[in-house]
């Protein structure tokens, strides 16, 4: 039985606001502030048990050792010599955005009948550039059964990926063949376009993706101008519907016209600019939400509550629980810490249409599970880090053992740093 599993990115221990991200501008507007690695792992585990009990299929991945002394030592410094912009690099948690994490293409999409997903290199940021390796390694653990999945490497660093954030899928349900939109950027102002044509073309072949059910399009420039880094920050979609906003793409008729004439059962629920300006888009994260298809039918819209603080957002919200699209319930959770670096609901999850069964057990959550990651996390995370502490070589232990306790919680020997 195909059913869409969320993995969701565990928040690593040393999670915290460097300020890292042009064009993001939570991570710009936070950088230098303090960071709370245990209440943002809490809050993402709130989240997926929330969405266990709404009878979903959930999955994780686990953070990733940090400081990340290989990729320090291939720069030719360690922890302990490292000028502060390449540590603060090595020392960050953005693995927890899995939506980054790799592009999936479900089985019914690809000509060999398996599910393909490949890595993402994520080359346009220094810090997010060294995540793609233990991001194989846990792709290939998870999904290791070769006759269901297809694990690529990730594609040639000339073109940027940044995985499923630049995505989407529409079919008439998650088990049904579906059209598969790639969406890139052509130009962003002053701040940078990071996911490239070339990249989305090569991973469309990769997945063996049908040419007529594939879709390339390009972001709007003024989106990422506005602070729209990612696809997924103006647009969601979920089976049949696309919640867009309207300045997300630069040539929308064409692409709705496109998706009209390959899913026939397609709804667009698209919101003028007349009523939730761009700016107020991103600053609340209202396409940033995840769009979940509820077992008993229907859809749910699931929000950051800090989108509850815009009342251009609040008085949308209102209108589409009121109205007869698929959309039929709002709900909220509260990720504030990764809301603060620019991270979403639908950021912190990697959507995987899959057969649990196929998939290792190890990486599937169950409610019991959850309280266990839990126990670690309040027993091992730090409970702030503030920017001068990066340095210190006592967090660095507190990091290995917290990462090492984790793996060990979980059984996942395979993911220890040694
Ligand atoms: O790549 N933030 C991430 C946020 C990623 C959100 N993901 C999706 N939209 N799918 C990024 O910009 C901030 C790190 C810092 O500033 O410390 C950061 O990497």
């Amino acid at each position: 039985m195909l059913v869409e599993i969320n993995f969701d990115g565990i928040v690593g221990p040393s999670h915290n606001y460097a300020g890292l991200s042009p064009g993001n501008l939570a991570s710009q507007r936070n950088r230098g502030a303090t960071s709370h690695p245990r209440a943002a792992a809490l809050q993402g585990l709130e989240k997926m048990r929330a969405n266990l009990h709404r009878g979903l299929a959930q999955g994780f991945f686990l953070p990733q050792p940090r400081p990340d002394t290989a990729w320090l030592a291939a720069l030719g410094c360690s922890a302990a010599d490292a000028p502060p912009a390449l540590l603060a690099a090595a020392m960050s948690a953005s693995p927890m955005w899995a939506a980054n994490a790799a592009t999936v293409s479900p089985a019914p999409d690809c000509a060999d009948g398996r599910c393909h997903l490949t890595v993402a290199n994520l080359r346009s940021m220094a810090h997010r550039s060294h995540e793609w390796p233990f991001t194989l390694r846990q792709l290939e653990l998870a999904f290791s059964d070769g006759q269901t999945f297809a694990v690529h490497g990730p594609v040639p660093p000339a073109f940027g990926d940044e995985g499923a954030a630049n995505h989407m899928r529409l079919s008439a349900g998650h088990a049904a063949p579906g059209v598969e939109v790639f969406v890139y950027g052509c130009g962003g102002g002053a701040f940078p376009a990071r996911q490239h044509e070339q990249a989305s073309r090569a991973v469309a072949r990769l997945h063996r993706l049908d040419p007529a059910r594939t879709l390339f399009a390009c972001q709007s420039a003024n989106a990422i101008a506005a602070g729209a880094f990612h696809n997924d920050v103006v647009a969601v979609a979920n089976g049949h519907v696309l919640l867009a906003h309207e300045q997300a793409f630069e040539e929308p008729a064409a692409l709705y016209a496109a998706l009209r004439a390959a899913v026939p059962e397609f709804e667009l629920v698209e919101v003028p600019a007349a009523l939730v300006t761009l700016e107020e888009a991103i600053g609340s994260y209202l396409f940033n939400a995840q769009l979940l298809s509820l077992p008993g039918g229907g859809m749910t819209l699931l929000l950051p509550t800090d989108a509850k603080e815009i009342p251009a957002v609040v008085r949308w919200l209102e209108h589409v629980a009121a109205g007869n699209s698929a959309i039929r319930e709002v709900d909220f959770a509260d990720v504030r810490e990764s809301m603060a670096n620019g991270g979403g609901p639908a950021c912190l999850r990697l959507r995987v249409v899959a057969d649990p069964a196929t998939v290792d057990p190890r990486f599937l959550a169950t409610a019991t599970k959850l309280n266990r990651i839990a126990e670690v996390v309040e027993a091992r995370w730090p409970e702030s880090i503030a920017p001068a502490e990066l340095a210190d070589p006592r967090l660095h232990a507190r990091l290995r053992d917290a990462h090492e306790a984790l793996a060990d919680a979980l059984d996942l020997p395979e993911l220890c740093q040694a």
